[in-house]
């Protein structure tokens, strides 16, 4: 693909959804490359959290009067297209909570510390986690006596399959695994892990964040008990999360938060709880958020998931090729553009990735640098950080000509 060819979905069409895409940036065009730290909003989403607030702003659950009957249906209706998105089996199967962050935190309390986990028992993770998928992992451990694995990485970005022969014993109760590695885009094979959890009877939790908003994702495919993903990472707004799981698993779950909607009684001193989603959803929810976060899905539903896909795997193809060209640039990951999303971590010579990141923003492109909340995996890396541009589906293959041409710039100001 060249920056002239076409691609196969209409960006510029998809562009003027996006207001924010029309603004200058140091007096140049925005280029936005950091869409897996958080995704730009369409006209659509920002209206509809908006039309919340003017029309039938009430709280859910509670009120018997029409405004309340509207947030409430509208805040249902939001869940279940979410549980139709990723093939939930029923609406009940999705807890709305404030992010994937909040969403494993909820796991790794709930299921492990006050749920099903004993001294003893072993979570396998991997060395390419998230900080989120990491940390309250660590609280189990610190609390429980609760033993962490971790699976290695190759040199290339795949996660070491082989090493689930070795880490997965009769004493593991969960296998964790991020879908789409933040830093690496590296596409992992979740259907295989759920498998190979399920055959010792552990559970496996999947986070979703960088996955479910660029590709399509079907949790009965895949088997996970828990899966957890974030409404700003797909066109939604922040402060909006999806804790997704199968039903008996969210029964056999404790709750994080207790207070208002989460009890069916409460005495002194005592409470039952609520039937799930519910018993996992106390106090007043985002209920603009989750609103918008329906529409999100609505629109990512009109463009079509599949396409996303095509479309951001384009990009990264064409970026590999176009960046490749680019003196001393070095991306970290898989070749193979199939087996990994729209993500590509690089350096550039020995320029430090936070001087890359200041000078790419005076040319309006920005990108993300650091180690991307994932430092065991920068460890792994034997790098203290890296520079990374992410793709979605407002992106041209001419911003990543921008890219390129910003990058020799970079180039020149450390010659
Ligand atoms: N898991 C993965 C794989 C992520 O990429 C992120 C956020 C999270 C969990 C946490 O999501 P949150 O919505 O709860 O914050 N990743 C990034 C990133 O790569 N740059 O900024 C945030």
């Amino acid at each position: 693909m060249t920056s002239k060819q076409k691609l196969l979905m209409n960006v510029e069409r998809v562009r003027e959804d996006f207001p924010i895409l029309t603004r200058t940036v140091r007096g140049k065009p925005l280029v936005y490359l950091d869409s897996a730290a958080t995704a730009q909003k369409p006209k659509v989403v920002i209206d509809s959290v908006s039309d919340f607030f003017s029309r039938y702003n009430a709280n859910v659950h509670r009120a018997i009067y029409e405004l309340g009957e509207e947030a409430t249906r509208e805040y249902e209706g939001a869940r279940e297209k979410v549980a139709q998105f990723i093939h939930a089996r029923s609406p009940n199967e999705v807890v709305f909570t404030k992010s994937t962050t909040e969403s494993i935190n909820a796991i790794a309390y709930g299921w492990g510390l006050k749920g099903k986990m004993k001294p003893g028992d072993e979570v396998v993770s991997t060395v390419m986690e998230h900080h989120s998928n990491h940390v309250p992992w660590f609280f189990v451990q610190d609390y429980k006596g609760v033993k962490l694995k971790w699976a290695g990485m190759t040199d290339d970005g795949a996660l070491r399959m082989e090493d689930y022969d070795e880490l997965i014993t009769k004493w593991t109760k969960v296998v964790t695994v991020t879908h789409c590695s933040n830093v690496l885009g590296t596409i992992n094979p979740v259907e295989e892990i759920t498998k190979r959890a399920h055959e010792v009877g552990a559970i496996c939790v999947v986070d979703a964040a960088q996955s479910v908003p660029h590709m399509s994702v079907d949790v009965q495919k895949i088997d996970c008990d828990f899966l957890a993903f974030s409404g700003h990472k797909m066109l939604g707004p922040t402060g909006i999360g999806v804790l997704y799981g199968k039903e008996d698993r969210l029964q056999e779950m404790e709750p994080l938060m207790g207070g208002g909607e989460m009890i069916r009684e409460v005495h002194l001193g005592t409470a039952k709880w609520n039937d799930v989603p519910f018993k996992f959803e106390g106090g007043t929810p985002n209920m603009a958020g989750a609103i918008g976060l329906g529409v999100a899905v609505d629109y990512l539903n009109g463009i079509g998931m599949d396409q996303v896909r095509q479309h951001e795997t384009d990009l990264t193809e064409y970026a590999l090729e176009t960046l490749g060209d680019v003196k001393g640039f070095h991306p970290f990951g898989l070749r193979d553009v199939s087996r990994r999303g729209g993500v590509i971590s690089f350096s550039l010579g020995d320029v430090h990735p936070h001087d890359i990141a200041s000078i790419l923003d005076v040319e309006g492109i920005a990108i993300r640098s650091g180690h991307h909340c994932a430092q065991p995996l920068m460890e792994r890396l034997n790098v203290p950080a890296t520079a990374r541009a992410s793709f979605y589906v407002y992106n041209t293959p001419e911003e990543v000509d921008r890219l390129a041409a910003g990058l020799r710039k970079v180039l020149e100001v450390f010659a």
